[in-house]
């Protein structure tokens, strides 16, 4: 039983740390997410009215408001997330899946968030972005004990700054973030402001990396650069959901870059501008037209342009292999290679051999190749014209006339107006016109240099 003189000591403990005892009282319920699609936007029962977020492949977490304090409770706890139909991993994650749940606020909130840590080693979560109290920063050992296994940790703070914002564990960071644990913080403007414009959708989405093998499903922990599975929100092509919106809606995307790497997002079809950053809004002088951003490691950018265009158009990292599943990884370059009666004679000695790439990969994209288990094709996907050859970081913008407001579901493919598709030239094409000389003898002029294998001193 607790002495009355142990409940002032744990008052007094409670002050230091900003967190008021009403803080300590019973916690909010868990509310956990076991479903891997896109969820509708929640429509905030309480607090400021604001115009939520979509989170793609994502949900948003519940809170209860206590005393005019938004609470929220997060589990960081191992989860199984489906990462494309055919391919479950085991990460770590929040609440039930990975990433976390999306946190939602107002400019102002105050804001109380329980941790409980479910994971089999210590934790802690950082608030990327925010301003806050030092001893919020969520630093493991520098502003903070590390959260052990079973134990709840208590943040508050004044959400103060609007914009786009992330979490994660500041604690044994590379295998955590390796493992999937990380997830979006919105702060919306309490009112109308100069530089955040109304819009009609507001997407979110993290850019995370796994490295699983072929046929395992547990992330290698220990990689730093050489990830082989490229996700939004956790998800790859074919398993990440597209972005629906009616014609001419002004679209937001919030994009937030967790991997080791940077990642040029390009959007066909229209031109968007860069309206906010991790430091907040961009003034409205500094905003050019674009069709590729460049997002850096630990950086978000807030995307917005009018979805003139009717269509389905590709969004999508823009190096090629971010848009590619695992096993297009360490295949060697076969273009010209003739491999005839190759695959034959090695199948003697190796059952299921088959030769690959000759005429380069896309092949790879239309044949059903025998894969271990729990792994996607390395280029894959069906479009309305055949496989779509893309794997990881790559999903559809899908903008329609008929798309009725707040209705995010898919409306399918795009029907092209007759007439306005590229089309099969039924003709035949002339030899080329060379404007002088003679053509080069390709069979003579070829220079090769040979490495021959030496050891790994090359290296
Ligand atoms: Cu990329």
């Amino acid at each position: 039983m607790t002495s009355r003189r142990d409940f002032f000591k744990l008052g007094a403990a409670v002050a230091a740390a900003g967190v008021s005892p009403a803080a300590m009282a019973a916690l909010p319920e868990i509310v956990s997410m076991d479903r891997a699609d896109t969820r509708p936007p929640l429509l905030p029962p309480n607090g400021r009215p604001y115009n939520p977020v979509v989170t793609l492949n994502g949900w948003t977490l519940p809170w209860r408001m206590r005393n005019g304090v938004k609470e929220f409770h997060l589990v960081a706890e191992p989860v199984v997330r489906e990462i494309a139909p055919g391919m479950k991993a085991h990460l770590w994650g929040y609440n039930g899946q990975s990433p976390g749940p999306t946190i939602e606020v107002v400019e102002g909130d105050r804001v109380r968030i329980y941790v409980t840590n479910r994971l089999p080693e210590h934790t802690t979560i950082h608030w990327h972005g925010q301003r806050l109290p030092n001893g919020m920063d969520g630093v493991g050992g520098l502003t903070q004990p590390q959260i052990r296994p079973g134990e709840t940790y208590v943040y508050e703070f004044v959400a103060r700054r609007p914009g786009t914002f992330m979490y994660h564990p500041h604690a044994d960071e590379m295998t955590q973030m390796a493992m999937g644990m990380m997830g979006f913080w919105v702060t919306h403007p309490k009112g109308p402001h100069p530089l955040i414009d109304p819009v009609d959708r507001d997407f979110c989405l993290l850019l995370n990396a796994y490295d699983v093998d072929p046929g395992s499903a547990t992330p290698s922990v220990n990689t730093m650069l050489d990830f082989n599975l490229w996700t939004f929100n956790s998800r790859a092509f074919p398993g990440i959901d597209s972005l629906n919106v009616r014609l001419n809606d002004r679209v937001r995307i919030r994009v937030g870059n967790l991997t080791m790497t940077n990642h040029p997002i390009h959007l066909h079809g229209m031109e968007f501008e860069v309206t906010g950053t991790d430091g907040g809004a961009v003034p409205k002088s500094a905003r050019w037209p674009e069709v590729t951003t460049d997002i850096a490691v630990g950086q978000m950018r807030q995307i917005e342009f009018v979805a003139d265009a009717e269509g389905d158009w590709a969004f999508h990292c823009h190096k090629s292999h971010h848009t590619m599943n695992a096993m297009g990884h360490a295949v060697p370059t076969m273009i010209g290679v003739n491999q005839d009666g190759l695959a034959e004679k090695i199948a003697k000695l190796i059952p299921d051999y088959m030769a690959m790439g000759e005429r380069g990969m896309a092949d790879m994209g239309r044949m059903e190749m025998p894969l271990p288990d729990n792994t996607l094709p390395m280029m894959t996907g069906r479009g309305p014209f055949g496989p779509v050859e893309m794997g990881g970081m790559f999903t559809v913008l899908k903008v329609r006339r008929d798309q009725r407001r707040g209705d995010y579901s898919d409306p399918g493919w795009y029907g092209q107006p007759p007439g306005t598709r590229a089309q099969l030239w039924p003709g035949a094409v002339a030899d080329p016109v060379r404007a002088s000389g003679d053509a080069p003898d390709t069979n003579t002029d070829i220079e090769v240099t040979v490495r021959k294998p030496a050891g790994h001193s090359g290296h």
